[in-house]
């Protein structure tokens, strides 16, 4: 609210001689407040430039809800083909696709997912079996260095011993970071590469997993359809469900990463949710609460050990954390909102009170 707002209500309130007029003052001012957070809210992410919740559930089309346009379809093309994956009730997050060995997803060339200096990959995967050695989650534009066109590495890879497998450009080393991805035991993980400009990052489940020196922008030498599922050959195929994919043109921190981890998980939130900057903003003040969902979270001290994105706890026992820093500081669910329809009923029982002063 701006001061000037303020001091015009200041003022109402100062000039206001009887009680209806005050409850209608703060009624306005409440609901000024509202509107100011709810603008907030829905107030994009800058950096993200592809999101893909796959929550379609029928058809060929798989909308970029990030609505930077970089939609694209199911399989090879976008009328139906071999390649399609099927479209799952059973996702992180409402639907996801369902790929067997060999489906995909494509992002056609045209696209705009072309970051240069810095960017994220993020995304959850529930694997019903590995496929080979390699299974690609998504493979991104090649670029030039020791792999040759088509490049096949730029993405996020998950090895069959559970590993996570990235490059940045094709002049690094093929480093594989942890083993925590699992096949067949129906579980979802969280997967995430990011990249400052400088290191590249891999994570798991909300947790570093390994890092790698990364100094080289990418220059585009060519451009390739982005692919969930294979690699640009047709090769190394992933068996499983992918959900709630995104790609930002920057790094997105290690607090970020835990907070997508830990709120998706605690809270069922989505990485477009505002709930994972507040939880950011709260912990960089280290003091406040937040909303996720029907939660509600606040700084917290002495979560566990010192490993930043480690989850604990659970809803039912209102002790769910997540550790933010190598100190055990993070956040920690404080109390649970009621369902909507109370909320509604409640809202409801007070715009009846208020609607029936004002008849008085
Ligand atoms: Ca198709
Ligand atoms: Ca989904």
């Amino acid at each position: 609210m701006s001061q000037s707002n303020q001091n015009t209500l200041s003022s109402s309130i100062t000039l206001a001689n009887t009680s209806a007029q005050i409850r209608r003052i703060a009624m306005t001012r409440l609901a000024l407040v509202t509107l100011v957070s709810l603008l907030a809210a829905s107030s994009s992410h800058a950096a993200l430039i592809g999101y893909w919740n796959f929550d379609a559930g029928s058809g060929q089309t798989v909308a970029d809800n990030s609505g930077n346009g970089n939609s694209g379809f199911l399989g090879t093309s976008a009328g139906a083909d071999g390649g399609d994956p099927s479209w799952s009730t059973s996702g992180q997050f409402g639907g996801a696709v369902d790929l067997a060995a060999g489906n995909r997803v494509t992002i056609p060339t045209g696209h705009t997912l072309l970051p240069t200096t810095s960017l994220s990959q993020v995304g959850w995967v529930n694997l019903d079996s590995f496929t080979g050695v390699w299974g690609s989650a998504i493979q991104y534009p090649f670029t030039p260095g020791s792999h040759t066109n088509p490049f096949f590495e730029n993405g996020i890879y998950i090895q069959n011993t559970g590993g996570l497998h990235t490059r940045i450009d094709g002049t690094q080393a093929s480093p594989v970071f942890g083993t925590a991805v699992t096949a067949g035991s129906n579980n979802w993980h969280m997967v995430a590469v990011t990249w400052d400009g400088a290191t590249g990052r891999a994570y798991v489940d909300g947790q570093e997993v390994g890092n790698f020196a990364a100094p080289t922008p990418i220059a585009y030498d060519n451009v390739s359809p982005v692919l969930f599922g294979v690699n640009a050959g047709g090769g190394e195929t992933l068996d499983g469900r992918l959900d709630d994919f995104a790609m930002y043109d920057n790094a997105v921190s290690a607090e970020g990463i835990a907070l997508i981890n830990g709120l998706g998980r605690f809270a069922g939130i989505t990485q477009t949710d505002s709930a994972i900057a507040s939880g950011e903003a709260v912990f960089g003040a280290t003091s406040g609460t937040f909303k996720a969902g029907k939660q509600i979270w606040a700084y917290g001290t002495s979560l566990g050990a010192g490993t930043v994105g480690l989850t604990g706890g659970s809803v039912g026992a209102l002790d769910a954390f997540i550790v933010l820093d190598g100190a055990g500081n993070g956040v920690q669910l404080v109390g649970l909102i009621p369902e909507p329809s109370t909320a509604l009923l409640l809202g409801l029982g007070l715009l009846g009170l208020v609607s029936r002063r004002r008849r008085k």
